[in-house]
């Protein structure tokens, strides 16, 4: 497998569908290096543990995070499955973005945002970030959450390794359109 193909594996595996290989994570998402590659290559995807930790210090948004000793790994945002990686809630900045399509606002604005098959909704503190991120879904339309004032009305907010912003939900109260 090319990198690429191996980064985007991992994502599935590591934050998705585990047993697509047989793979067991721990409460907090970690897997066994050694185990995963072992795995991989029983389903015909075998990989190197060289090539595991280039594509772990290369990704472009930094997804995957190895164990200070080596011989672990996980995803560092982003699961569907119930894992606890152990967040600590954080004060977020007054502005939070948020990337979504244009087909969803109708949605959105009856009920806010969810989490819908993730753990978190995902924010970010740039504008640029979030548009990519809307993009992935259609044309893009970028959402302002004003994460201040929602964490002083009590909702919670955590910063993921790789600097993304996740909260339970977002109600309308705290949402508006950019532009
Ligand atoms: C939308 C990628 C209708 C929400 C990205 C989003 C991110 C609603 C979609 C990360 C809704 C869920 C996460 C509602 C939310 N009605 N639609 N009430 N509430 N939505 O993929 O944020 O490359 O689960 O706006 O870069 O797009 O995988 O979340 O459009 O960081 O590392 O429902 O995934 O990272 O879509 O993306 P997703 P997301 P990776």
């Amino acid at each position: 497998m090319n990198n690429n193909k191996l980064s985007r594996f991992l994502s599935l595996v590591l934050r998705h569908k585990p047993e697509e290989i047989d793979l067991h994570l721990d409460s907090e998402g970690w897997a066994e290096i050694s185990t995963l590659l072992q795995k991989l290559a029983e389903h015909g995807k075998r990989s190197t543990k060289e090539q595991l930790f280039e594509v772990v210090t290369t990704n472009d948004k930094a997804r995957f995070r190895i164990s200070d000793d080596g011989t672990r790994i996980r995803a560092n945002q982003g699961h569907s499955i119930d894992i606890d990686i152990g967040l600590r809630p954080v004060k977020p900045p007054a502005i939070l973005y948020h990337g979504t399509a244009e087909r969803f606002l109708k949605s959105i604005q009856q009920s806010g945002l969810s989490s819908r098959t993730r753990q978190h909704v995902h924010l970010s503190s740039d504008i640029a970030t979030a548009k990519k991120v809307g993009m992935r879904h259609g044309s893009p339309a970028i959402l302002f959450v004003e994460a201040t004032r929602m964490f002083e009305a009590g909702f919670e907010f955590f910063q993921a390794e790789n600097g993304v912003w996740l909260t339970k939900e977002v109600p309308l109260r705290f949402l508006d359109r950019h532009s």
